[in-house]
């Protein structure tokens, strides 16, 4: 990637928009550790899930930071690039661990039959490897063809998780309790909201905005997004998992003294 020469506020906002990712990460990472002792064993590989997501993605965060600060030199008022190159790769590698993940807890909070369970996680895990596989080649082209090549390929999976968390994941929960039907497409929403976002992102340089907005905008984006698609959503799965307790009429501690 070319980087452009950015003011200081530019790369200020970049800069700590990143710290900010790697403290979201982390704290939430503390919260679904501890909040996985208050559900019960049915619930619990969820809550793992979103514990792996946001820590794997403080990890990269941490990464990204430290190649963002790298990448430019401060030279009479203004961020020039350094020579060091910025590395995108990170969060390629991140998504492609963590958003297999994603889909895999919003399917196991919903503690369907194995049956359902099986085949809906792997069609969807295989769906989100190859949206990001293949969006890769076009993320780091120059080439605006080749982008929009890779990009269009890369959305058939996308459109696919779309439909299946859409029309397949309603028919499995038809019979949910009224609260967690509203928290599970109060979920579904935050997703399509977060999700949708990273291919406008990715468009940005074929829309023809200026090179350091485009860059400023984009890492900011991402960033936004990345916060709400792994914390705010794994606080939802969280809620689903609760209220799905509720409907049950289980506790924690009605069902560690049924074990005991
Ligand atoms: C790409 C390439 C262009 C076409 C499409 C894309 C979709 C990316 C998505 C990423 C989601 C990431 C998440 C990350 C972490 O929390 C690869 C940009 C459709 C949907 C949820």
């Amino acid at each position: 990637m070319n980087l452009p020469t950015l003011s200081h506020g530019e790369f200020e906002l970049v800069y700590n928009m990143l710290s900010l990712a790697i403290a979201a990460m982390f704290g939430s990472f503390v919260f679904f550790v501890i909040a996985r002792n208050q559900l019960t064993h049915k619930y619990r590989p969820a809550l793992i899930m979103s514990s792996l997501v946001v820590g794997i993605a403080g990890y990269h965060y941490w990464r990204i930071f430290n190649s963002w600060e790298a990448a430019f030199t401060l030279t009479e008022g203004v961020y020039k690039p350094s020579g060091t190159p910025f590395n995108d790769a990170y969060r390629y590698v991140d998504w492609l661990l963590t958003v297999p993940l994603l889909v895999a807890e919003l399917i196991a909070v919903l503690a369907l039959t194995r049956e359902v369970r099986g085949p809906m996680m792997g069609k969807l895990i295989i769906a989100a490897v190859l949206m990001i596989a293949t969006g890769y080649p076009g993320e780091v082209s120059a080439d605006n063809t080749t982008r929009g090549i890779w990009g269009f390929v890369s959305t058939i999976p996308f459109a696919y998780i779309l439909y299946v968390l859409w029309v397949q994941l309603n028919k499995a929960t038809e019979d949910a309790a009224p609260r967690v039907k509203k928290l599970l497409g109060d979920t579904k929403l935050l997703l399509l909201a977060t999700w949708g976002f990273y291919p406008i992102a990715y468009l940005m340089p074929q829309l023809g905005v200026e090179a350091a907005s485009a860059t400023v905008a984009l890492q900011v984006g991402y960033s936004i997004a990345d916060i709400l698609a792994k914390c705010g959503y794994g606080f939802m799965i969280y809620a689903i998992a609760q209220a799905k307790m509720e409907a049950e009429g289980t506790s924690v501690n009605v069902a560690e003294t049924a074990e005991a």
